[in-house]
């Protein structure tokens, strides 16, 4: 049904503006006292086999609502509500900024890929703090930060370190995006002599302003090396990190049908092209770090196989964003629903037990 309903309207409506209208039906539903929790009964699976426990949280089901959806944190309950165990609001960055010019989101249908160059378009760590102080629902939220783009790179630290310690006391996790193809230079810092001192001040802010260990995990690229991707996770284990996710979009374009000129657009590319290299980059991961890390494996995941697929790989949480652009709004439990489908019919009894 919502294959037709794409098909007719909504690849005829230039992406950002879908965004944008269901940001503000999503909106709507979170400001209707009792409606998110209401939907959440109907619609959120709850399935106790499904249960995960990462960095002393309880998630409800692994999988998650990756960064970049949500990124001002105004409909994370309504988001949750629709069957994400978690959502991770941001990229925040240290002060606001409006990104990219227009147009700067492009789908890619036949690839079921998106290409996006949005550069981190937010209101900033103040807005998104004051959104999120006193929050009480009942969905886990990640924060994840930035760079704002003014700021130069000899600078990254302060900017970040700002964000963390506005926004620290209010995240049930913190992640440093260090992976954002879209702010110039933002990739370096993935590079272990930057990260190394960024992380360590990071860490150090978060837990200073909220008074109490914040889980920290690091985002990384798709694009990374294989000795950078071991680094990484070396950097980590070595830091006592809580995790890695893995991983943001590419600026490759190998493989794709679509139209050269729009499979040309600059920007990062998600979806279903980015699946290959994802899981090549977690079962690294795996292999570098066994269970001292807690992995958060994102890329091209589109059904409860590739979830599966993730979790057997050894991954503790699994996030998607592009596969509910294609999928529609019921995407997350239809992909929990079968979750739980395929756990029942393998060997495992719950989802912690099947992870590899
Ligand atoms: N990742 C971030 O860490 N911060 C962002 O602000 C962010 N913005 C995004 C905006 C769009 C439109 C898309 C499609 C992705 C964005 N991402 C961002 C990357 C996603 O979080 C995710 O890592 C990536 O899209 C791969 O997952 P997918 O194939 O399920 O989409």
């Amino acid at each position: 049904m919502y294959r037709l309903l794409f098909a007719l309207v909504v690849a005829r409506v230039p992406a950002e503006t879908v965004h944008h209208l269901t940001m503000r039906a999503l909106r709507a539903i979170q400001t209707v006292p009792g409606l998110a929790p209401l939907l959440r009964r109907l619609l959120a699976p709850r399935d106790p086999a499904l249960a995960v426990r990462a960095f002393g949280l309880d998630f409800p089901s692994p999988l998650g609502l990756a960064a970049g959806f949500d990124k001002d944190a105004v409909a994370y309950e309504a988001l949750g509500a629709f069957g994400f165990g978690h959502v991770e609001i941001g990229t925040v960055t240290g002060r606001p900024q409006p990104g990219n010019p227009r147009p700067r989101l492009f789908r890619l249908p036949l690839d079921r890929a998106v290409v996006n160059r949005m550069g981190f378009n937010n209101a900033g760590s103040e807005a998104a703090a004051e959104r999120l102080r006193g929050r009480g629902g009942a969905t886990i939220v990640g924060v994840n930060i930035g760079k704002t783009k003014a700021v130069p790179e000899a600078e990254a630290v302060t900017d970040y370190v700002a964000s963390a310690r506005r926004l620290a006391p209010f995240a049930d996790y913190l992640v440093v995006n260090v992976s954002s193809p879209n702010t110039p230079g933002l990739r370096n810092l993935q590079a272990v002599e930057h990260l190394r001192p960024l992380l360590g001040a990071v860490r150090e802010a978060a837990d200073h302003a909220a008074g109490r260990h914040v889980p920290l995990l690091v985002k990384i690229a798709p694009d990374l090396a294989d000795a950078d991707v071991d680094a990484v996770a070396d950097l980590a284990v070595d830091l006592g990190l809580d995790g890695v996710i893995a991983t943001n979009t590419t600026i490759g374009r190998d493989g794709l049908r679509s139209a050269p000129e729009l499979a040309a657009e600059t920007g990062g590319l998600s979806g279903a092209p980015l699946k290959d290299r994802s899981v090549e980059v977690l079962r690294r991961l795996r292999a570098r770090a066994g269970d001292r890390l807690v992995l958060v494996s994102v890329g091209g995941v589109e059904t409860a196989d590739d979830v599966w697929e993730r979790v057997r790989a050894g991954a503790t949480l699994v996030q998607g964003y592009t596969g509910m652009i294609y999928g529609g709004p019921l995407w997350a439990r239809r992909v929990q629903l079968d979750l739980a489908r395929r756990l029942r019919g393998s060997a495992f009894a719950t989802i912690e037990d099947a992870r590899g």
